[in-house]
């Protein structure tokens, strides 16, 4: 459900022309959607929101990647494609700012923590060849967004060596660039990436709604929690909503 609250929708400015006739010009229509979501509902300013999709990459969905070589059962995950991917065609249609982030590595491993490569079996670690190239390195077919979640021109991706999308990227910038104050967080999983991406964005004083069906874990019990973690405490980190209220907020107003 989302209701639409429009803010100061015309604003009166005098403009002194030479002749002194006061000219009235329509400024930007400012469109606030309240926003269904847990602890409570929340209103965002749409025109100041990003949607960002973390790490839909074929390492984490796709077997032969990096989650299966963690030992994961990769087919968990597919349950959030078709709701992101709705949400992506939401924020489309309505022009917002879609985002999108990979984890991943240089080819020489120079911006990868040997703490982070030193684990697993040598010969499935990061760097190693795999079914889908040289897992989690860039320009693999592995790091690729799947193509169902394919980024369209225009919309950027940010690349990043960590679990949270604003270390060692340009992530922060951007939103400052574009004015954002509010996101609305998809992908995986939600423990790591989308967890660590979410309190790095809180503490610097983003507005983050997470929608639970549009994320996964390879743990279905740590997805569960990684939610609760972030709702809890009257929103400790953010907010959680789903596909469908965010999806009808975005139908809303113009
Ligand atoms: N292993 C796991 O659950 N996740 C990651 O390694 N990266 C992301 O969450 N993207």
């Amino acid at each position: 459900m989302a209701h639409l609250v429009p803010l100061n929708p015309w604003t009166a400015q005098v403009i002194m022309t030479p002749a002194s006739a006061p000219v009235f010009r329509r400024q930007s229509t400012v469109t606030v959607a309240l926003v269904n979501a847990e602890p409570e509902p929340i209103a965002i300013e749409l025109d100041r929101t990003a949607l960002v999709i973390i790490d839909m990459q074929r390492d984490f969905l796709e077997p032969g990647g990096f989650g299966e070589t963690l030992g994961n059962d990769v087919s968990r995950l597919a349950a959030a494609v078709e709701p992101c991917r709705a949400v992506l065609d939401a924020a489309r249609r309505r022009g917002m700012l879609v985002i999108h982030t990979r984890e991943g590595h240089l080819s020489d491993l120079s911006d990868a923590p040997p703490a982070k490569v030193e684990r697993g079996h040598p010969n499935l670690r990061i760097g190693a060849p795999g079914p889908m190239g040289r897992i989690l390195i860039r320009g693999e077919p592995g790091h690729d967004i799947i193509p169902a979640l394919s980024p369209i021109p225009g919309e950027p991706i940010i690349d990043k060596p960590g679990k949270g999308a604003f270390y060692a990227t340009s992530l922060g910038r951007l939103l400052v660039d574009k004015g954002i104050a509010n996101l609305l967080v998809c992908g995986v999983t939600t423990e790591v990436c989308v967890n660590t991406t979410v309190r790095e964005a809180n503490d610097r004083g983003y507005r983050c709604i997470v929608l639970a069906d549009c994320c996964a874990s390879y743990f279905p019990e740590f997805h569960t929690a990684g939610l609760a973690m972030i709702k809890a405490q009257g929103g400790i980190f953010g907010w959680v909503s789903g596909s469908q209220p965010v999806i009808t907020a975005l139908a809303g107003g113009t």
